[in-house]
């Protein structure tokens, strides 16, 4: 945690016009939620295309946040040198979360080695656990499909009620707050899970592939930008409710709320 808020800092420093650091609000415990954003002219919100990448959903998956460390090393490192990452940062606005849960993030790494945990680290109100995940917490169809569990000792708690966990609600309001004029900033998002080498497009709820909440048009467009980015990486693209079907998940919700395309990459390793 330390070293994470050192090395963002040390990039804004070292970039200043390209860097700016801020926080889209707190987990439970009240630790900050780090969010970048990265752009030439950063300190002005210009008319360019938007994007988002989180990490972190749940705590254990450290790796997600190394990813999200190294494409901010990436764009600032490399640009005015490598040709690809200057037109990258001068055409458009991306944001990077760091890590979405920080409370759990603490929490694992202070297990021996780790403690393998995955959900939040909120409680009710009588102070006991009512751990959640938060990837099944987003407001989409919450719960409705057997994809979640009403159990607070379940690995996928949902929580009590759409919403409940302020990690979540931290990044609709986020989310929310880039539409501009009626339009969405945010064109594509990426969320970084691990594992299995996998690239996921919506729908988790369901195994349909085009329900009425999908337009084909932008079925198409999922299929076809899926593939193409699994192309480069080797991993393997396909609809997210084929690895299995999740209810509340963040992807869903942003695409259902705001049409954004919205991916799930499960990193490395492949096995699962
Ligand atoms: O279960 C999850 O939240 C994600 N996998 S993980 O192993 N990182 O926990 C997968 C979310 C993608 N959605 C579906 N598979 N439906
Ligand atoms: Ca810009
Ligand atoms: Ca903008
Ligand atoms: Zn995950």
């Amino acid at each position: 945690w330390d070293e994470l808020k050192a090395e963002i800092r040390k990039a804004e420093q070292d970039h200043p016009d390209l860097v700016r650091l801020s926080t889209i609000g707190q987990s439970y415990e009240g630790r900050p939620i780090f969010i970048a954003k990265v752009s030439d002219n950063v300190a002005e919100d210009e008319n360019e295309e938007e994007v988002l990448v989180d990490a972190l959903h749940h705590a254990r998956e450290h790796l997600t946040t190394e990813q999200a460390l190294a494409l901010l090393r990436w764009l600032t490192n490399d640009y005015g040198t490598d040709d690809t990452v200057t037109r990258l940062v001068n055409n458009r606005e991306i944001w990077i979360i760091f890590a979405l849960n920080p409370d759990g993030m603490r929490y694992d790494l202070t297990g021996d080695p780790f403690h393998a945990w995955r959900k939040n680290r909120q409680r009710d109100a009588q102070g006991d656990p009512m751990f959640t995940d938060l990837n099944r917490n987003y407001g989409y169809r919450w719960g409705c499909c057997g994809g979640s569990s009403g159990k607070r000792s379940a690995l996928t708690y949902r929580g009590p009620r759409p919403w409940s966990a302020p990690e979540t609600r931290a990044l609709a309001e986020f989310v929310d707050s880039r539409v501009k004029g009626g339009v969405q900033q945010i064109v594509s998002h990426v969320t970084l899970h691990t594992n299995g080498e996998l690239i996921l497009w919506p729908y988790g709820y369901t195994h349909e592939n085009v329900p009425p909440d999908m337009t084909t048009l932008d079925h198409d467009v999922f299929v076809a930008l899926g593939e193409a980015m699994a192309d480069r990486n080797g991993y393997t693209a396909q609809q997210s409710s084929q690895l299995y079907i999740t209810d509340g998940d963040q992807i869903d919700w942003m695409y259902a709320t705001h049409r954004i395309f919205s991916y799930t990459y499960e990193l490395f390793p492949p096995e699962r």
